[in-house]
C-alpha cells in the first residue's frame, strides 16, 4: 500500500468514531421529527479566526432566518483534521458546509491554484473584493469546476494579504537563496516560491508552528490574523510586507445535498453567503489590524518591514512571472482562459476606479 493511501486509510480509522457519532446524531434533512434539521460546518482555523466568524455569521443568520427549523454546528481546525480530510469529508457527505482554500484545494482543482500567483491581484482590496464577487464569467467557470468534483461553491474570498514571516530580513528575491518556505500543499505553490530560490516544503497547518520551533523550517507566509493566532511570531524574527498575494478562501457545500434541499433552503443558504461577502471584507481588515497591535505588544524586539519599496516589489513581480507558465501546465487551457480573465477583470476594475 502507498505511503499516502496508509496515511488516508489511518485518517479515516482515527476519526471513524467521530463519523459514526456525527452520522447518529444527524438526520436525513427532509425527515419529519420534532429535532432541528441539523448542518455541519467545518472550517479551516481555529476559534477566534475569521473563517470562524464567517461560520459564527453564517450560523446565526440561517438558525434566525428558519425560525429555528436549522441548526448549524461549527467543527473548527483540529476536531475533524486537515483541510484535505476536511474535503473528504463533506465529499462523502458526513459535513455539509466546509471552507476549502485554494491553498490546498489545488491538489483536486488545479485551476483553483489561479488564486495563488504572485502579484496577479490589485494592491486595492476593494478591487479584488469586486472582481472576486461580481465577475459573472469568472464565477460561472468555478462553480462548474467545483461541480466537477461534487462540490457547490458558495463564496470567494479574501481573508487579508499574506505576509512573510521568517528568521531573517527578505528583501529581494535572492534573500530567499536556501530558506525553507513552509507552503501549504497545492503544487503551485512550490513553484511559486521556487521561482525565488528558496526551498520550499508544504505542510499542514496545524505542523507549523512546531516545525519553525524545530528549525525544519525557516519561514511561511500567513495573513496578520493567523501569524497572531497560530502564535507563529512567537518563532519568528522578521515579518515581510510585500502584498505578493491575498489569502484567498472558499466556501462550499456537499453539491448532491445542496441539490436535494427545498428550494426555500437553497435561497435561504445564497441569500446568506452572499450578504457574508460584505460582513467578511470588514472582519478581516479589523482582524489584521488589530491583531499587528497585539503581535507588537507581545514581541516588541520583532522586525517588521510594513511595506518594500515599489522597486523591491518589482524585482519580486519580475520573478515571479515564469510561475505562470507553471500554472498553464498545471491547470491547462481552462487555466489560461481563467488567468487571462482574472488579469483582465483586475485591469478593468483598476481603470474604472482611477476614472
Ligand atoms: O496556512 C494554512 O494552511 C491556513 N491558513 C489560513 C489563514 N487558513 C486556513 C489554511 O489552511
Amino acid at each position: 500500500m502507498s505511503q499516502a493511501k496508509l496515511i488516508r486509510v489511518r485518517w479515516l480509522l482515527a476519526i471513524l468514531p467521530c463519523v459514526a457519532l456525527l452520522c447518529s446524531c444527524g438526520r436525513p434533512v427532509a425527515q419529519k421529527s420534532p429535532g432541528p434539521i441539523q448542518w455541519r460546518f467545518a472550517i479551516e482555523e481555529t476559534i477566534g479566526s475569521v473563517q470562524h466568524e464567517y461560520a459564527l455569521k453564517f450560523k446565526e443568520l440561517i438558525e434566525s432566518r428558519s425560525q429555528g427549523a436549522i441548526e448549524v454546528t461549527i467543527y473548527p481546525y483540529g476536531t475533524l483534521g486537515t483541510s484535505d480530510q476536511i474535503t473528504e469529508l463533506v465529499d462523502m457527505g458526513v459535513i455539509q458546509f466546509a471552507m476549502a482554500s485554494p491553498g490546498h484545494l489545488g491538489k483536486l482543482i488545479p485551476e483553483v491554484q489561479v488564486f495563488l500567483l504572485h502579484f496577479v491581484f490589485s494592491d486595492d482590496e476593494e478591487i479584488n473584493n469586486q472582481v472576486l464577487n461580481d465577475n459573472p464569467e469568472l464565477r460561472r467557470t468555478f462553480d462548474e469546476l467545483y461541480a466537477r468534483k461534487r462540490l457547490k461553491l458558495l463564496s470567494i474570498y479574501s481573508e487579508g494579504w499574506q505576509v512573510w514571516t521568517t528568521k531573517k530580513a527578505i528583501r529581494t528575491p535572492e534573500d530567499f537563496s536556501g530558506v525553507k518556505m513552509r507552503v501549504m500543499t497545492s503544487p503551485l505553490l512550490l513553484a511559486a516560491y521556487a521561482a525565488y530560490g528558496a526551498s520550499p516544503t508544504p505542510l499542514p497547518y496545524s505542523e507549523v508552528y512546531s516545525a519553525l520551533q524545530l528549525n525544519m523550517i525557516d519561514g511561511q507566509e500567513n495573513p496578520v490574523f493567523a501569524i497572531q493566532e497560530m502564535s507563529f511570531y512567537e518563532v519568528t524574527d522578521w515579518m515581510i510586507f510585500a502584498k505578493q498575494s491575498p489569502f484567498i478562501t472558499t466556501s462550499v457545500t456537499n453539491l448532491e445535498f445542496f441539490q436535494g434541499l427545498p428550494s426555500e433552503q437553497q435561497e435561504l443558504v445564497l441569500e446568506t453567503v452572499d450578504e457574508l461577502n460584505g460582513y467578511i471584507l470588514e472582519v478581516q481588515r479589523e482582524f489584521n489590524r488589530d491583531r499587528l497591535k497585539l503581535i507588537q505588544e507581545n514581541k516588541p524586539g520583532l522586525n517588521i518591514v510594513p511595506d518594500l519599496t515599489a522597486e523591491q516589489r518589482e524585482a519580486f513581480r519580475d520573478a515571479s512571472q515564469s510561475v505562470r507558465q507553471q500554472f498553464v501546465e498545471l491547470a491547462g487551457p481552462e487555466g489560461q482562459r481563467l488567468l487571462d480573465e482574472l488579469i483582465r477583470a483586475i485591469k478593468s476594475a483598476e481603470a474604472k476606479r482611477a476614472q
